[in-house]
């Protein structure tokens, strides 16, 4: 089996026009994004990913986003039909990259799925349902991974945009939750670590190949959580894409095993 890896997109200039939901102000910075993007790849690396980079996609500005575009769960990939309309023209590059490497499966209209709303812990696939992700997606989602030996279970999404904006995995059955994300009864049979705050991103950290944890840098109490838990911290900036609502796992698509 190949190792570990991470598919990233690099930052178009037209990241400026990234969808947001609440307007911006300054507006958004193509090149300040850059920077830090290539603060996470160093970093995915650092932790032990091979990094494979997708051909930029310059009229997409949502594209550094790459998560949303491709659903890779043990050896398929469910390429997705993004909630967002001006998102979708992202997948077929994302395509053509993963498709070199996994078994591809695609999605149709009415379903939709943005990556965001799927969060692997262990042998557990939890997808959410959001203002992105429909019953159908979730299906879609089901039809990879339920052969592959996985269980499925859809969750309702609260007040945030994906799912993994409030929820992710630390290792194959702890998470880390902010309670906008969805409801704690969601996750029965996980151990839960609330994040305690306002902002819901601060539940959003990668998983790194080696073990450690990629955690943002504004969000000291949960690098302390997580650290507490007896995992090793590695701190980055990607404040400018939390400005376009994206968060850690946004940014790359990844395998660990
Ligand atoms: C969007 O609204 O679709 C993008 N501006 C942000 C997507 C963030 N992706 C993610 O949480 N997986």
């Amino acid at each position: 089996m190949a190792g570990p890896i991470a598919f990233v997109r690099p930052v178009p200039d037209a990241f400026a026009e990234a969808v947001t939901s609440h307007p911006v102000d300054p507006p958004l910075d193509p090149e300040r994004a850059a920077a830090q993007h290539a603060g996470y790849v160093r970093a995915l690396e650092a932790g032990g990913y091979e990094v494979v980079a997708i051909p930029p996609a310059p009229d997409a500005p949502d594209s550094p986003f790459v998560e949303d575009a491709a659903v890779l769960i043990g050896e398929r990939v469910l390429v997705t039909r993004p909630g967002h309309p001006a998102r979708r023209a992202e997948t077929a590059g994302v395509a053509v990259v993963l498709g070199e490497r996994f078994p591809l499966q695609s999605v149709e209209a009415p379903a939709t799925i943005d990556g965001g709303d799927v969060l692997v812990v262990g042998r557990r696939v939890l997808v959410g349902l959001s203002g992105r992700t429909n019953r159908e997606g979730v299906e879609a989602v089901a039809a990879i991974a339920i052969p592959q030996g996985f269980e499925v279970a859809a969750v309702p999404v609260g007040a945030v945009l994906h799912l993994k904006s409030g929820l992710s995995a630390i290792d194959d059955r702890t998470v880390l939750w902010h309670r906008d994300a969805c409801d704690r009864d969601a996750l029965v049979g996980l151990d839960v670590v609330e994040v305690p705050g306002d902002d819901p991103e601060a539940a959003n950290v990668v998983r790194l190949a080696d073990g450690r944890i990629l955690v943002s840098a504004a969000h000291t109490a949960t690098a302390d959580l997580v650290s507490g838990r007896g995992r090793e911290v590695v701190g980055i900036d990607v404040s400018e894409f939390g400005r376009a609502d994206g968060g850690l796992t946004c940014l790359s698509i990844r395998r660990r095993v």
